[in-house]
């Protein structure tokens, strides 16, 4: 009786000790399956991510993961993959100021240029000398306008040095050489009004860039782009001891977005010949309330080709009666009286040339 007392006794704190035994076990593993839940949740979650990114990325059509589904239900899974790729792939805009500007540049006239050598080394420009920045969307949407005649060494010039400093800018923008036709008197101004007029026939620009051929910045931080007030860029010139000659003066390079432009009906049409056409602009401006926004003179430096005066670009005679006439004259000639006949375009990888005649002066 003893004995067995003693053995039920024994046998009684053995298999609670099991139990207890099994009670830590069992919290021990419950503590632990908690504690990792919340990890293993998110892990699952970055697993499936990882798949719908990979299915994103991947060139594969959906057959290849799916092989037995309808051909309907197919294309229907390939557009939903297109459409989330497109989202995914909606693009920034660029940063202002672009980030890789350099600032400085060396500018020189030493050795002449060949076309063929800009063409090459400035792959990414589409015909017309069309241009828009990779991985983000421009800030501004930029025609630049050449008045030309008879110009080609410096318009290589203009070229070789322009394109690269304007896609380090970011800009999206054209290039549109327009060329007067004939040997009448030349007219800058009109030109510029038509090259206004054609670009927007081509692309919804909102700014433009009023560009001599002859010049070349020489600092990649003066912006070829529009401000909110029209904007003088060629402030300080070589030929001027990179000073402005005077205040007022508005002539080399300038920009307007399409709204000042308007405001002021553009530029004038009867400026006939060198001289006075870039003074009127400036009536026009502070005629309609506007200010010149300048660069500094550190970043507006730039170079001009020199040269000699062109043939049938006379200094005009009537420049000073029509610059005393600008509010008079400003609100019927203008972008609204413009009248020119196209007479060739030429696409370019570079530029687009368009041969316009632009008429004579009347006599
Ligand atoms: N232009 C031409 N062809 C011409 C005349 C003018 O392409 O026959 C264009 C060109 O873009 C030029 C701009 O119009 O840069 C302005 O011409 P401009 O003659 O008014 O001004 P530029 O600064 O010369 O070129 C000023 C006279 C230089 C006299 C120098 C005497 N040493
Ligand atoms: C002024 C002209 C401007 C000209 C500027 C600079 O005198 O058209 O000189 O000329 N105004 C008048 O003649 C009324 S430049 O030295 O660049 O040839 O832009």
């Amino acid at each position: 009786m003893g004995d067995s007392t003693l053995n039920f006794s024994l046998l009684h704190r053995t298999c609670s000790l099991v139990v207890i035994l099994c009670i830590v076990h069992l919290s021990v593993t419950l503590f632990y399956y908690l504690r990792t839940l919340d990890l293993r949740l998110s892990f699952v979650q970055n697993q499936q991510m990882q798949v719908l990114s990979d299915i994103k990325n991947s060139t594969i059509s959906l057959e290849v993961i799916i092989p037995k589904a309808t051909s309907s239900a197919l294309k229907n899974a390939n557009n939903f993959v297109l459409n989330v790729t497109e989202k995914a792939k909606v693009l920034e805009k660029c940063p202002d100021p672009s980030p890789i500007l350099v600032g400085p540049l060396r500018v020189e006239f030493g050795s002449s240029v060949s076309l063929d050598v800009v063409r090459r080394e400035n792959p990414r420009l589409s015909s017309g000398g069309r241009y828009k920045p990779d991985g983000c969307v421009a800030l501004q949407k930029v025609a630049m306008i050449i008045p030309f005649r008879n110009r080609e060494e410096h318009l290589k010039y203009w070229l070789y040095y322009l394109h690269p400093i304007l896609q380090r800018q970011q800009l999206d923008y054209g290039v549109y050489v327009i060329n007067q036709y004939g040997d009448e008197t030349f007219n800058r101004a009109k030109l510029l009004n038509v090259g206004y007029a054609e670009a927007l026939k081509e692309y919804d620009y909102d700014c433009f860039v009023f560009s001599d051929v002859d010049l070349i910045p020489m600092d990649d931080r003066n912006t070829y782009k529009c401000y909110s007030q029209p904007r003088h860029l060629s402030v300080s010139m070589d030929k001027f001891g990179f000073k402005l000659p005077y205040l007022q003066y508005f002539g080399g390079v300038s920009s307007m977005s399409k709204e000042q432009y308007l405001k002021i009906n553009g530029f004038p049409n009867n400026y006939w010949g060198w001289g006075g056409e870039d003074d009127d602009i400036f009536n026009r401006l502070s005629a309609r309330g506007m200010s010149i926004s300048r660069p500094s003179a550190e970043i507006g430096k730039c170079r001009m080709i020199r040269h000699n005066r062109d043939a049938k670009n006379e200094a005009n005679p009537q420049r000073f009666n029509r610059i005393a006439h600008t509010r008079q004259t400003m609100d019927r000639d203008g972008i609204n009286s413009l009248k020119y006949e196209v007479v060739n375009i030429e696409k370019d990888q570079l530029f687009t040339k368009i041969t316009v005649d632009v008429g004579r002066p009347e006599r």
